[in-house]
């Protein structure tokens, strides 16, 4: 198989942060995995320093962790093409880049196009991954790469180091007392249930909010900025200002049994630590989602909201694989609340806090099976290794 000398990847970010995300955990993986020269191009780099504060805010260039981040402009220098260019979910790359690839019939191989595709656990999936497409236009194939949970599809984002880490951090309470202090709190209570909370816009979050308020245990919720900050300081009668607004951040908020922590926004390494701290953990888009499966707890996922309820469909399709080989008196409440917290309008009052209250007290059920799920959801392979053997059996 023919070695990959470099690789660009294209990010343009729509909205929030996982386009960045996927983009910057793919291009350190690619550096990582192949050694190759690894560049990063991504059009907004304040989403990609919130997710990695080490980088210097604003520079047009800079090199981190293996790779080579470089702002995304109109008049950017792009150089030569990349062996392997990755054009992440079809945000397209310049024009003069592809024309320069097209122009590279001299080269001994002429660069890849792919197009790294969204996350769905839909059965179509499998089907498409690695069909090439021919450019409109120009002399070349892209080829649609498919991430996914089924053999024959891309794979899933799962770095090598990633399970030793997790391991490190759980086996030492001074690991967990430090993620604490570094977010400017104490350590939770002995044996209260720690749930973290990072979503969209959730008009069901009152509810569950209140069912923990008047639950009989204790329970911390904690809330890095995101934008499910603002239903949860309306449920709490705070104002939380704007999504980016701080004033809550560090808070803590008491309403009967339940505790919540304002958090700021971490790190995305510091992230992982929290999902791998708590007990649950709602997450949303694809990034969270994934690593929310990595960390081994039960979880619930926001979809990424999307035009005539397409997220509904792929929220089905994955409580559809999900739920296997779950009891049937776990998976229906875990399903009603997913549905719940997915809701675009409202459900009958009490649906979501009737499906928490079944499901709270099989937290170690819960738990055997996401570690079942996560064993099974690795067999996809890790995307980067089946990336570059893609590519590099395409090279040829
Ligand atoms: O930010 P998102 O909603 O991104 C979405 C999705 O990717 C969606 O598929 C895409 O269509 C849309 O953007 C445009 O959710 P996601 O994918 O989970 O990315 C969030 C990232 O932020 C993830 O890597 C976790 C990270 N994160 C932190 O690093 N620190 C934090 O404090 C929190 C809450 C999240």
């Amino acid at each position: 198989m023919r070695a990959l000398r470099s690789f660009d990847v294209f990010c343009r970010v729509v909205d929030n942060f996982g386009d960045a995300a996927v983009c910057w955990r793919l291009a350190r993986g690619l550096a990582a995995e192949t050694g190759a020269q690894t560049r990063l191009w991504i059009d907004d780099l304040d989403a990609l320093q919130a997710l990695a504060p080490q980088l210097a805010a604003g520079r047009p260039q800079q090199s981190f962790d293996g790779v080579e981040i470089c702002q995304w402009t109109a008049h950017a220098d792009f150089g030569l093409p990349a062996d392997v260019v990755v054009d992440a979910f079809g945000g397209g790359i310049p024009d003069a880049y592809a024309e320069a690839m097209a122009g590279q019939d001299s080269a001994p191989v002429r660069p890849l196009w792919i197009v790294l595709e969204y996350l769905s656990a839909e059965p179509w999936v499998a089907k498409h991954h690695g069909l090439p497409s021919p450019h409109p236009r120009l002399p070349l194939e892209r080829y649609f790469f498919f991430p996914g949970f089924a053999a024959g599809t891309g794979g899933l984002l799962r770095e090598a180091a990633l399970s030793a880490r997790r391991e490190k951090f759980l086996r030492d309470p001074r690991k967990r007392e430090a993620f604490w202090r570094d977010a400017g709190f104490a350590p939770p209570a002995p044996g209260a249930r720690l749930i973290s909370l990072f979503g969209y816009e959730n008009p069901a979050a009152a509810e569950l909010l209140d069912a923990w308020a008047s639950g009989e245990e204790a329970v911390v919720a904690a809330v890095p900025r995101s934008r499910l900050r603002g239903d949860v300081a309306v449920y709490l009668g705070i104002d939380a200002g704007t999504e980016n607004a701080t004033e809550v951040s560090d808070q803590v908020i008491r309403r009967g049994s339940l505790e919540v922590r304002f958090l700021p926004f971490l790190a995305q390494d510091r992230y992982d630590e929290l999902l791998w701290a708590a007990d649950w953990n709602f997450v949303r888009g694809e990034d969270s989602f994934v690593r929310a499966q990595w960390a081994e707890r039960p979880f619930v996922w926001h979809a990424y909201p999307q035009k005539e309820g397409a997220h509904v469909t792929k929220l089905e399709a994955f409580l559809e694989i999900y739920c296997r080989g779950l009891a049937p008196e776990l998976a229906a409440p875990l399903a009603a609340l997913w549905r719940g917290w997915n809701a675009a309008a409202p459900l009958p009052a009490g649906a979501t806090a009737r499906a928490w209250s079944a499901l709270a007290p099989q937290g170690a059920a819960l738990e055997q099976h996401a570690c079942a799920w996560a064993a099974q959801a690795a067999k996809s392979g890790d995307l980067v290794r089946n990336l570059t053997k893609f590519c590099a059996e395409r090279l040829e």
